[in-house]
């Protein structure tokens, strides 16, 4: 399967603390490529394999640590 990237605007992420919190949270879940956040913007652009990890799921997963995140559309 081919990846895809997914932009997600994630609430509360306001340092480098939460920056590194964040892409950890990312990278932990099967399927995610490469996590390239961006501190000013509140997004992080994430490149995974969508048969293995959903947008959804990301976006969730940020949630559930305490970033609420969501897709925005590309
Ligand atoms: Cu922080």
């Amino acid at each position: 399967m081919n990846p895809t990237e997914t932009l997600l605007d994630v609430r509360g992420m306001n340092c480098g603390s939460c920056v590194r919190h964040i892409s950890e949270a990312l990278d932990a879940l099967d399927g995610v490529e490469e996590v390239r956040p961006s501190l000013p913007d509140k997004t992080v652009l994430v490149r995974h394999d969508p048969a293995r990890v959903s947008a959804e799921q990301l976006a969730g997963a940020l949630t559930a640590r305490g970033y609420p995140a969501a897709t925005r559309a590309a």
